[in-house]
């Protein structure tokens, strides 16, 4: 991977019905000013794509790969298998299993190939932006403080008394 501070993350997702979920995704890198593109990859329905995006994915200044996936979700582990950059998976909620057939797909990689699980759903793709932009912080300082500055918020939030 090229040593550079402009790192973006690439939010790839197995359909269209994935987008209404990782849109979510989107929107908090947006906030945090971390660069990003969305492409609609599928395992089994694209293999030839996803095999291409995934060999060709260190050229192009990609430092995280968030992959959205329900059903069988296969596609987070088959890119992790063909590239060293870090994935993070996030099951989408299915309707016949509520998702929880795409958070064992995804889960239960066996040892050797490792994809970074988030929660089913919308909470799995707000918390794989935030760790997505976490991991490109490192090397990139405004976005470390936009991090923070998000906590702070959240933590502000927080009433002390319910009503
Ligand atoms: C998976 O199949 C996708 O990630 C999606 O969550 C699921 C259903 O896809 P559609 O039938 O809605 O296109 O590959």
């Amino acid at each position: 991977m090229k040593k550079n501070k402009n790192l973006k993350v690439s939010i790839v997702m197995g359909s269209q019905s994935d987008y209404k979920t990782m849109r979510l995704t989107c929107k908090i890198l947006k906030k945090m000013g971390v660069k990003y593109e969305t492409k609609i990859i599928s395992a089994h329905r694209t293999p030839k794509r996803m095999y291409e995006f995934a060999r060709s994915a260190e050229k192009k200044s990609i430092g995280v790969i968030i992959a959205g996936a329900g059903g069988s979700a296969h596609l987070p582990g088959m890119i992790s298998a063909l590239t060293h950059i870090p994935v993070l998976g996030v099951p989408i909620e299915s309707k016949k299993l509520k998702g929880l057939d795409s958070l064992l797909s995804i889960a239960q990689m066996p040892k050797g190939i490792p994809v970074g699980t988030l929660a089913i759903g919308e909470d799995g793709a707000i918390n794989a932006a935030l760790l997505a932009a976490s991991i490109i912080s490192n090397n990139n300082p405004n976005i470390k403080k936009k991090l923070n500055n998000w906590r702070l918020l959240q933590t502000k939030s927080v009433k002390k008394i319910p009503r």
